[in-house]
């Protein structure tokens, strides 16, 4: 249940992402929402403990509401107020907080991913039993710096997940057009990393992956790699009608909502009813509808607020 309450909140939150840019009332343009994509953002998100440290790529909202973040924060910084969680100076692509652990979304394709490296090196000098947990892309699995975290991660045996949220594509390039192989985890298995891929439109195979690989992390064994396949019902960004797929294969997947097939498995199992389900609708509905309210009425930031957080 509390894996379909965090997929239902998550492809709230992005739909009001869409309206609110379609409203006005965004700072910018540039979003990446992940509906379709929620099963590995709630499954993965579910299986981490407080204390752990991650990043993202630059299609993360979900995976922060799932870590504990507060949509109203969230919004605020979609919509560049001061009460946004990088007071409006980040946005959609650059949101972070570390009080929960998040030490960034990064638009930099593969660019988290040895700062995550750095979080797991700390989790262990520090001795904090946590781990750390790296987000990103298909389109990250040949960027090279992947390659040297995982060779690092590995020769220091530091707790690490390498979670990969596969939708298929890098903007319009289907992963085999720029892959010369699709045995990713065999890839990782060659640095010594415990691999498995899960099916990213599951919520609870994509949880217990991550949460069996997060314990082998925890437990001194070193990093791991899971891979989530699944798939970005919207476009890359909001102004993408996605002309590189065929509307059969896009209708293939949309069959396979991780929201509906969680809604399934709950109501087969009798834990959940049409009326249960009406009123977890209705108060995600309510929880989102507060959240857009609370941001839009922010503040703007000030001229002077322009030399706050600022090295130098
Ligand atoms: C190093 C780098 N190269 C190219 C880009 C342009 N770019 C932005 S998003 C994107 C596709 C990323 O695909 P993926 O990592 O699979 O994430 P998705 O958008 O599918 O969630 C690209 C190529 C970039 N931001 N950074």
């Amino acid at each position: 249940m509390g894996l379909l309450r965090t997929m239902l909140r998550i492809r709230e939150f992005e739909d009001r992402v869409a309206e609110s840019y379609l409203r006005g009332m965004t700072a910018g343009s540039m979003f990446h929402l992940s509906v379709g994509e929620e099963a590995a953002a709630a499954g993965a998100g579910a299986a981490m403990e407080a204390g752990d440290c991650f990043t993202t790529h630059h299609r993360g909202h979900g995976i922060f509401l799932a870590r504990g973040a507060d949509p109203g924060r969230m919004f605020a910084e979609v919509f560049g107020r001061r009460e946004g969680y990088c007071a409006g100076k980040g946005g959609s692509m650059h949101i972070a907080d570390i009080a929960l652990g998040h030490m960034g979304a990064n638009a930099i394709v593969g660019a988290n991913i040895p700062i995550s490296l750095g979080g797991g090196f700390a989790m262990r000098y520090l001795k904090t039993g946590k781990a750390s947990v790296a987000f990103f892309g298909d389109g990250a699995l040949n960027q090279g710096v992947l390659y040297e975290s995982l060779n690092m991660a590995a020769l220091w045996k530091l707790p690490i997940l390498f979670a990969v949220v596969n939708n298929q594509y890098g903007m319009g390039t289907r992963i085999d057009k720029a892959s010369a192989t699709s045995r990713f985890v065999e890839r990782a298995e060659t640095f010594g990393v415990r691999g498995a891929q899960a099916d990213g439109m599951d919520v609870e195979a994509v949880w217990q992956a991550a949460g069996d690989l997060l314990a082998h992390c925890r437990g001194g064994g070193g990093p791991a790699f899971l891979i989530a396949d699944c798939y970005r019902f919207y476009g890359h960004g909001r102004k993408d009608p996605s002309p590189y797929r065929t509307k059969e294969e896009e209708e293939s997947w949309r069959r396979r909502d991780p929201i509906e097939r969680q809604k399934r498995r709950l109501m087969e199992a009798g834990l959940l009813s049409e009326e249960s389900h009406a009123a977890l609708i209705a108060e995600v509905t309510r929880e989102m509808e507060a959240a857009v309210a609370w941001a839009a009425q922010g503040s703007m930031p000030e001229p002077a607020d322009l030399f706050r957080h600022v090295y130098a």
